[in-house]
């Protein structure tokens, strides 16, 4: 046990404007050491109810409940800011290339159109790393919010900058001990939430300059190139995003991944119809995607030359050029850090947790992305909460692996409940209703068009998008929602606890019963078209 170290920051005010900066000199210094926020004995002098060893959206937003239920917590994270990977490097960068995604598909739409330059022959390219160092700049905004608000507006305990060790599982007096900044805090429960790192798949080459990943892709030392030719490893969330992403920029891009696109594991009830709209308009783009594809090597000298990989059918093999490769190939739990604990795991390194997030070992509970189920924000902010809650003596269950799910290509991707081919599994009556119908081409169809879509309409047909409702026929419950194109993601939050949460579930009548604010053929108007009398495919 070393002497106390840190700097102090407990009643002294930071205004948010300073708080950039500060991140900012302490990850350039990391040797600063520990900022410390902790209440002196004469302000609390109760025993922490939770430490939270990892202040990302899990350890950040189940402190704030717990805060807010009157316990006592206590935050630590390696890291000079709360909010974790996703301010950092992961959610708030993914949506700034998606949007930019966004952007850059329309201005080839509209090339040459109404108000719009000829984007094709006057900007072939947008950078990548101008894009990247924009991110960059306003970072510092991200992590300051983040600083600011824990102290300031929720009354968080936070320890920055510093590791945190378990030290003493529950004792005689059942407490735990935790050592960080020097110093031995003691709680009656642990939270576990440092997160996951980036997994590189076991093949030749991965260290190899111009192989990234979404963190190292940030790092200006590292990606200091504008990458023309990319290849993509993976077939999920985190490659059909990038992928989508490089490509829009013009950076041609190759996608390998061994299952079908948007069938890896960590991507669950996924309709067949959607996962084709969302295949077949990114290979409409320019994207080669390869599926049934594994690594063999990434090839170069010094720097990456190409990818080399096999056809797992034919077990031919093959090489494509490119100068970077984007690694979207999962992320492992940092599990290791907490072995002493003995905590149950599964194969792949998760801590296994009850539906109130308990571990194996009474009094820590483990969230966000050291937990199996999707690495997403949604995810990690609700195991934390619900960590606190059960800590608090509010028993609650959260169903951490059965979840909606959204993901960009140029597009918002975004489902919750069954998909259709679940559904006809366990119904017998299933009703779909959908846009661009069946036996419709979707070059025929400019529908669905909406917000974000009218000039899909105009000027690209068949572009528009894809709406889907599954409805059991029998009971005319709503059993899943589908839907690509734009402005609806924020609706399905809602629709989600609709057709879960509703008692006795949430019906195609009730859908066709909420009042549409907008153009377009949202469910409300669907569904308001059928419902008259029995259900009808539409
Ligand atoms: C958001 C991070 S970027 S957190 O979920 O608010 O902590």
């Amino acid at each position: 046990m070393t002497e106390p170290f840190g700097t102090d920051i407990w009643g002294k005010f930071i205004p948010l404007a300073e708080w950039g900066p500060l991140v900012d000199e302490y990850l350039q210094d990391p040797a600063k050491g520990p900022i410390v926020n902790i209440a002196p004995p004469e302000v609390d002098d109760r025993e922490y109810d939770a430490i939270f060893i990892g202040g990302g959206a899990a350890g950040r937003f189940g402190s704030a409940f717990l805060r807010a239920r009157g316990g006592r917590q206590l935050v630590i994270d390696k890291w000079p800011f709360l909010g974790g990977s996703c301010p950092h490097e992961a959610c708030v960068p993914h949506h700034v290339f998606s949007e930019a995604a966004r952007m850059l598909d329309y201005a080839r739409l509209m090339s040459n159109k109404y108000w719009c330059e000829d984007y094709e022959n006057v900007k072939k390219r947008a950078s990548i790393l101008a894009i990247r160092d924009g991110f960059l700049r306003s970072r510092g905004a991200a992590h300051g919010i983040m600083n600011f608000q824990s102290k300031e507006q929720l009354n968080m305990e936070y320890v920055l900058n510093a590791e945190a060790k378990v030290v003493e599982a529950a004792g005689p007096d059942g407490l735990f001990g935790v050592e960080a900044a020097g110093r031995i805090f003691k709680a009656k429960n642990l939270v576990l939430a440092i997160g996951a790192r980036p997994t590189a798949p076991d093949v030749p080459g991965t260290g190899l300059k111009g192989v990234v990943n979404f963190a190292t892709m940030l790092d200006p030392e590292w990606l200091d190139f504008e990458p023309n030719r990319c290849v993509v490893i993976g077939g999920g969330k985190t490659a059909i995003e990038y992928g989508s992403f490089f490509q829009a920029t013009g950076c041609s891009t190759t996608i390998l991944t061994r299952s079908q696109l948007m069938r890896t594991k960590g991507l669950i009830h996924v309709d067949e119809d959607m996962r084709l709209w969302v295949e077949n308009a990114m290979k409409r783009r320019g994207i080669d995607i390869h599926d049934n594809s594994e690594p063999v090597s990434i090839d170069g000298v010094d720097r990456v030359s190409g990818v080399t990989y096999r056809d797992m059918t034919t077990h031919e093999q093959f090489t494509v050029e490119c100068d970077m490769v984007f690694l979207g190939t999962g992320e492992t739990p940092l599990s290791d850090q907490f072995a002493t604990l003995g905590l149950d795991l599964d194969a792949k390194g998760h801590i296994l947790v009850d539906k109130t997030m308990q571990t194996s070992v009474p009094g820590v509970y483990a969230c966000g992305d050291m937990i199996p189920g999707a690495r997403e924000m949604f995810k990690a902010r609700k195991s934390g909460v619900t960590a606190a809650r059960n800590i608090m003596g509010e028993y609650t269950e959260y169903e951490h692996e059965n979840y909606p799910d959204f993901l960009h290509s140029t597009y918002e991707v975004v489902w919750t409940g069954l998909s259709e081919e679940e559904a006809r599994q366990q119904y017998s009556n299933v009703v779909t209703i959908k846009l661009p119908p069946d036996g419709v081409s979707r070059e025929d169809s400019a529908l669905p068009v909406g917000d974000g879509s009218m000039f899909f309409a105009l000027e690209g047909m068949g572009e528009a998008g894809l709406l889907k409702s599954v409805i059991d026929g029998d009971s005319r419950k709503i059993l899943g929602l589908q839907f690509v194109a734009f402005g609806v993601r924020n609706a399905f939050q809602y629709l989600d606890y609709l057709i879960h949460k509703w008692p006795g579930g949430f019906t195609a009548d009730q859908m066709a019963d909420v009042n549409e604010l907008f153009l377009n053929e949202g469910y409300p108007q669907l569904h308001r078209l059928r419902v008259g009398g029995a259900l009808r495919d539409l």
